[in-house]
């Protein structure tokens, strides 16, 4: 990938676009349509293609099937300069050339502290003890003869868009939320696994540790583990991604994503949270006057314009044009996403096509006939408690600049005439 796609912008630039706002207002145009009429000659049209001539490869070419090599672009990717190495690191889901909700799971963002652990499933056991009556222990044998639940739910970590907390920096939806991911897990209650145990009275949080060298451990309540948490095996159908925690994972819906340990190993319950290295120097927001706020599990509710955006020009031209992108809350569902072509200055309700879950992504499209002139777009989101989608503006006045966590603010992307889109601030 280029070096204008993971540069650092120059912030006196996002001040001149600022300056520039007053002339860049869309006017809309109807009656422009995306079809063009046929031109005589089109090779496209005439000629007779290589595929359409010979057969292609038969049945089994591919047990396991692989997209298209036209799609070949579609990855991950990483930053290099934001780690120090791989193995502790984090890359992005290329949220700008996906559509749905559903993430496919060769492209779900990997955060890992200690590499991917490779996990024999046939030795791995995941141990309840502590505060139960009866300490046990499950294979994953074990664990597949509980009743089964399937639930759509995003993964957000809690780091996500935490470079663009001060300003615009990173050229791309996919660098600056590309976080999250949004997979149907097949997994067994929490709850079923601990009632088996016997939490004792004074049980009130449970410890998750992973079996990766980094041994991730987070504290969770017990009215969340006894709630919706779930102990998942599957992804959109199929076994966990080595890379998700294969062969078990623990979801904890609409949460940071940090508290869903992967390669789940233990599960303790006691009575007071345990101050773990990820809950009090990693994961905490660092506000203005010093102090931090801790435990801010909840993600809150947020939205990106997936495209057009710095990955996804536009470079049809004039004329009709498509606004997509995606919608979560951890509180919920997403009741409406606003879109402005603008900056904020005039809002038009979007619509939301597809399953709109609980802690779920959502996917919203805003149809428009563009006139050319340059567009600042943004998206604002408004979940089912009636919480808005902040300006970057109002989060750094309540959480000062300190922290990189949990940065749900309003994003804006400048479309110049050409197409081109880059990622400015306006707050
Ligand atoms: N065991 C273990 N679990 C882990 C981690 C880890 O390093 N080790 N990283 C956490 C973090 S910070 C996040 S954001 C999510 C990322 O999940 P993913 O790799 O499926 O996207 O896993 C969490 N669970
Ligand atoms: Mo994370």
């Amino acid at each position: 990938m280029s070096e204008r796609d993971q540069g650092v912008k120059n912030p006196s630039r996002r001040a001149l676009l600022r300056g520039g706002l007053a002339g860049g207002g869309a006017a809309l145009m109807a009656g422009l349509t995306a079809g063009k009429s046929i031109a005589a000659g089109d090779p496209a049209i005439t000629d007779i293609q290589d595929w359409n001539r010979y057969l292609g490869d038969g049945v089994d070419a591919a047990p396991y099937g692989m997209p298209s090599e036209f799609e070949a672009d579609v990855v991950r990717r990483n930053v290099a300069w934001l780690t120090a190495d791989t193995t502790s690191s984090i890359n992005f889901t290329p949220l700008h050339a996906l559509d749905g909700i559903i993430t496919p799971n060769g492209v779900c963002f990997e955060r890992h502290h200690g590499g991917v652990a490779e996990v024999d499933p046939m030795q791995h056991r995941l141990m309840i003890h502590g505060l139960v009556e009866q300490p046990l222990v499950f294979t994953m044998q074990d664990l597949m003869r509980f009743p089964r639940q399937n639930h759509a739910y995003f993964l957000e970590c809690a780091a996500n868009s935490g470079m663009e907390w001060r300003g615009a920096q990173l050229n791309g939806c996919q660098f600056t939320h590309g976080m999250v991911h949004n997979v149907v897990y097949t997994g067994v209650p929490l709850r079923a696994l601990l009632e088996e145990a016997g939490v004792k009275t004074d049980g009130k949080w449970l410890l998750a540790e992973g079996a990766d060298a980094a041994a991730m451990t987070r504290s969770i309540p017990m009215e969340k583990v006894l709630d919706d948490c779930l102990v998942a095996f599957k992804m959109n159908g199929e076994a966990l991604r080595p890379e998700q925690g294969y062969p078990v994972r623990l979801v904890v819906p609409g949460w940071e994503g940090n508290m869903w340990v992967k390669w789940l190993r233990r599960l303790e319950v006691g009575d007071k949270p345990w101050h773990q290295r990820e809950e009090t120097s990693k994961y905490t927001d660092l506000l203005a006057n010093g102090k931090a706020r801790r435990f801010t599990w909840v993600m809150d509710v947020k939205s990106v314009i997936t495209s057009p955006s710095p990955q996804a020009p536009i470079t049809h031209g004039k004329g009709r044009t498509v606004v997509t992108g995606l919608a979560w809350s951890g509180n919920g569902t997403i009741k409406d996403v606003d879109v402005t072509l603008d900056g904020g200055r005039n809002w038009h309700k979007a619509r939301i096509d597809g399953p709109s879950l609980s802690k779920s992504l959502h996917r919203f499209y805003y149809e428009f006939d563009w006139d050319g002139s340059e567009l600042f777009l943004q998206s604002r989101a408004i979940d089912e408690l009636g919480n808005v989608q902040p300006t970057k503006d109002a989060l750094r006045a309540a959480r000062g600049e300190n922290s990189i966590y949990h940065n749900n603010g309003i994003q804006t992307w400048y479309v110049r005439a050409d197409g081109v889109t880059e990622n400015v601030e306006i707050s």
